[in-house]
């Protein structure tokens, strides 16, 4: 397998957390990693379009030829197609809490997030948007709470007592938040405690570039 990614972008450093996450647990990727300088602007050159029309990335490459475009997939088919302990419990009713986590953290946090970042100081290098910027701050904090709230029984990871999807998956985003020089978190100090936590394991400390 090859894998199309690039430093500090939130989406395929998601990708680079679950990897880790895994290989931490004992399991083997035979993955081959291929950096795509979107600085350069080669994910919108013809030969990343091939792989992917949307010219995002992470794109994962299967043995078969077929590529996989949305970071969520790749995790889903890395956790179906690797053997070895996964992220995802298998207990159905776990699975599908740890799944709603997820998603909950991207549908309310991490598509403004993104967003907010190029408004506020894109590393694409899109024209800075200060009152479109500001909204989407605004519009984050409810699911800065929600996560919060989560946190308030003192559980290490957002889905309880081990790291998940939904773990890697913020703190990707956050770290992408960081390259503004900004913070939104407020004074949520169990997202906080969270935020520290978990970037600072051994298991994932070196990975993040801010
Ligand atoms: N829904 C996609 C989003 C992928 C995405 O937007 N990737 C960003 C990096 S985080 C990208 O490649 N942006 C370059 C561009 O849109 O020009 C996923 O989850 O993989």
């Amino acid at each position: 397998m090859k894998l199309y990614t690039v430093p500090l972008a939130p989406n395929p450093m998601r990708v680079t957390l679950y990897l880790a996450e895994r290989e931490a647990l004992g399991c083997a990727f035979d993955i081959e990693r291929i950096i795509v300088n979107t600085l350069k602007g080669k994910h919108r050159e013809e030969a990343h379009l091939a792989r992917n029309p949307w010219g995002t990335l992470p794109v994962l490459e299967l043995a078969s030829g077929t590529f996989i475009t949305e970071s969520l997939s790749i995790i889903d088919y890395l956790e179906a197609a690797v053997p070895g302990p996964r992220l995802l419990p298998d207990d159905p009713e776990a699975m599908a809490v740890a799944r709603n986590i997820e998603r909950t953290v991207e549908v309310r946090i991490t598509f403004d997030l993104a967003w907010y970042v190029h408004c506020q100081k894109s590393p694409l290098g899109l024209p800075p948007e200060p009152e479109r910027a500001a909204e989407l701050a605004q519009r984050i904090q409810p699911g800065f709470d929600w996560v919060n709230t989560l946190l308030a029984d003192g559980r290490p990871f957002l889905s309880g007592q081990a790291p998940s999807t939904a773990d890697c998956t913020l703190a990707a985003f956050l770290q992408f938040m960081r390259f503004t020089d900004t913070d939104l978190l407020g004074n949520r100090t169990e997202l906080r405690r969270w935020d520290e936590a978990y970037r600072s394991r051994d298991t994932v400390r070196d990975l993040f570039m801010m």
